[in-house]
């Protein structure tokens, strides 16, 4: 869209089922706050719409963790939540609530009007149900390994992995969550979405016209879905939380979570027009059906088939809304070399952060920024930390901006002198003609990133015109050319002070509490956007406010600190597996239930890698009395060729299923753990294929 009237932008509902640590926040929370914050400063007309999503399995497996009940939950961390994005001057005009009575309506509305149009498919399914809970098994109430790359701790929706969405019949060795059983397969009603045919329909065809304008990363990961052909989705769970299914033969139904979540994204931009808006007098109906809005959703990459597939699905079937224009999704961050992990503890979590670094927000927010995963995975690691914050942030930008209110005040008194004459010396001309060279240059690539949402960038041009303006007051000395030539001074110290309030203007997009000090050193208050390409923003006789220190170095000790912290976290991990990690042993069996298990020594006479699925292994398996095709998870341990003359152990009266187009015919026997040790794979020697294993 070229010119949009108006913007809707969303950042995804976070489960309230925990606090917030960097990855949320470097994942979409700072990339959309940026984003916002820029297209405000440019006078546009913005919506900027996030809440907490408080239905699904996440919430009901923490209510059990915890001991409480899922309103507890969603109560106790909705508020942990909003106060942390708040703290990190990530400026929601509203956080709502899925467990609002707008939300639980809005939600009912959408999913009647779609049921009443015939969109969905009503099914008699085979569904996973655990025996011992006496409860169906739904999305991640079930964990199993993902049949495409190999996972081992896939969930019933979705594998965390490789981002793939998957029904829990999709998985290999399903298990309960709920009680680590194997489940059992019985039979119940719920709707579904046809998203095979919709697939096929105009107006989806026209739609995905738009991913050639998205990032590749995204583009990419639809296309592939597309190419498999979509398949029908279950839209309504039997759990009893969440959003109940408004029909009359629905009870003990809920709507699926992801039915219901995105349309928070609606219900909150509801709440937000009847609760007292002052700075905008629009409609909610404007925001989200008018074609003239543009609809962006920042979300992390394991959202992408969510918002840009099944959510455009259900609005363009419903029909009276507009689709998203943009889907910007990121990568993931790591810690330390590692995936992040709440339940392994490995996390910068926020709260934290703001106990060991308090008022130093725009810090974090600075890294962040400048280690975006836009285009891939990314690392934090607290050492990049400490050198971006003290070589970067301190020493060019808090370096600059201290040098020129210093002294502004010592020469000046802190009031802005006139300029009486021009510059004469070749080499101040020079100097500042390359200054402002750079910085106009700088300063029109950031706005040109800052428009297609290459952030990293944006801020990496950013921080260049704190660079332009240091490199200026290097080559001219003011605080030497003042003892000889007050008017060339004063020249030069007004353009550092144009700078720095150009930096200030811009700062407000990334370092809002930054921006706030510097305005007032400044002095300064309602600047427009345009403003940073005038020479003259300030003008002869303002006056500045004090000069004040706007960033501490970081000291080895802190950043020691979190190391430390990080080293007895990976430790805790690593020697408590016995207790914790290793999975409960199962209830006893008979020897005659352990006798229907037929495994066989194979050996493998062929492997290869399975196209487009980075873990699966495609072997042929010589069993003595025939030749089996088997797929195995394993490509991350083991190279294809590495396998080939091996034994290893098979179950070789597995019923076949197919993986990604392949019938497997057996499984292998592995064992592995967190840190993908496999073992089980035997000798070249010693026993014939075939041979029973006892
Ligand atoms: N709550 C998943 C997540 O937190 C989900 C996003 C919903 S956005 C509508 O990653
Ligand atoms: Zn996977």
């Amino acid at each position: 869209m070229s010119d949009p009237k108006r913007y809707l932008i969303t950042a995804a509902l976070p489960y309230a089922n925990g606090p917030v640590h960097i990855g949320h926040l470097a994942g979409c929370y700072l990339p959309a706050d940026i984003y916002v914050r820029y297209l405000k400063a440019k006078g546009k007309d913005v919506v900027f719409i996030c809440g907490s999503d408080e239905h699904g399995v996440p919430i009901t497996i923490k209510a059990k963790k915890e001991g409480i009940t899922p309103q507890q939950v969603v109560d106790k961390y909705n508020d942990i939540m909003k106060n942390a994005f708040a703290e990190f001057g990530i400026k929601f005009s509203y956080y709502g609530r899925t467990s609002s009575k707008v939300h639980h309506d809005t939600a009912q509305d959408f999913f009647k009007s779609l049921y009443d149009k015939g969109v969905f498919k009503e099914e008699i399914t085979q569904q996973y149900y655990d025996e011992e809970a006496k409860q169906f098994l739904a999305d991640r109430y079930i964990t199993g390994t993902c049949p495409r790359c190999g996972n081992l701790g896939a969930y019933g929706d979705q594998c965390e992995k490789c981002g793939t969405s998957l029904s829990p019949t999709d998985l290999i060795n399903p298990k309960s969550a709920l009680s680590g059983a194997t489940p059992v397969l019985k039979e119940t009603k719920n709707w579904f979405l046809p998203m095979g045919e919709i697939q096929q329909s105009d107006a989806f065809q026209a739609y995905i016209k738009r991913f050639d304008n998205w990032k590749s990363n995204i583009k990419g990961q639809c296309q592939s879905w597309l190419t498999e052909g979509l398949q029908s989705r279950a839209m309504t769970r039997d759990l009893d939380w969440g959003v109940p299914v408004p029909l009359r033969d629905a009870d003990g139904k809920v709507l699926y979570v992801w039915f219901d979540a995105p349309i928070g994204y609606i219900s909150a931009t509801k709440e937000y027009f009847s609760s007292n808006v002052s700075d905008n007098n629009g409609k909610w109906e404007d925001y989200w059906m008018n074609e003239d809005t543009a609809l962006v959703h920042f979300i992390g990459k394991d959202n992408i088939v969510f918002h840009a597939i099944i959510f455009p699905m259900m609005l363009m079937t419903h029909g009276k809304y507009i689709l998203p224009t943009n889907v910007p999704a990121n990568e993931f961050l790591n810690l330390e070399g590692d995936k992040i992990s709440t339940s392994r503890n490995w996390a910068v979590w926020l709260h934290e952060y703001l106990v060991d670094f308090p008022n130093r927000q725009d810090e974090l927010r600075y890294v962040l920024t400048s280690i975006a995963p836009e285009t891939k995975d990314s690392e934090f690691t607290w050492k990049d930390y400490q050198t971006r914050v003290n070589s970067e942030l301190v020493s060019i930008f808090g370096n600059f901006v201290n040098r020129v209110m210093v002294l502004s005040h010592k020469f000046y008194n802190g009031v802005l002198p006139s300029k009486q004459v021009e510059l004469t010396d070749e080499k101040l001309i020079t100097a500042r003609k390359n200054c402002f060279e750079d910085i106009k240059q700088s300063l029109e690539k950031m706005q040109q990133n800052l428009e297609e949402i290459k952030l990293r960038e944006a801020l990496s041009e950013w921080i260049n015109v704190a660079r332009a303006g240091n490199k200026y007051l290097a080559e001219t000395e003011p605080w030497k050319l003042v003892k000889t030539d007050e008017e060339s001074t004063k020249i030069i110290m007004l353009d550092a002070l144009q700078i720095c309030t150009k930096l200030a203007i811009s700062a407000e997009v990334f370092l809002p509490h930054t921006a706030k000090k510097l305005k007032t050193m400044l002095a300064v208050s309602e600047l427009q956007w345009n403003q940073i390409f005038d020479e003259n923003i300030l003008s002869a006789n303002h006056t500045l406010g004090a000069a004040e220190i706007l960033y501490k170095q970081v000291e080895d000790e802190e950043i020691q600190k979190q190391l430390t912290r990080l080293e007895e976290i990976k430790k805790a991990n690593t020697q408590q597996p016995a207790a914790s990690n290793l999975e409960e042993v199962k209830p006893d069996i008979s020897y005659e239930d352990f006798d229907k298990i037929d495994l066989r020594v194979g050996k493998v006479l062929e492997a290869e890698k399975v196209p487009k699925a980075d873990k699966l292994l495609k072997l042929t398996v010589d069993l003595g009395f025939e030749k089996r095709t088997i797929l195995s998870g394993i490509a991350e341990y083991y190279k294809p060729e590495e396998l080939v003359g091996k034994l290893v152990t098979v179950v070789a009266n597995l019923a076949p299923r197919k993986i990604r187009g392949i019938e497997s015919q057996g499984m292998l026997l592995m064992a592995g753990n967190d840190f993908g040790k496999l073992y089980n794979v035997g000798s070249e020697k010693d026993i014939e294929p075939g041979s029973v294993v006892k």
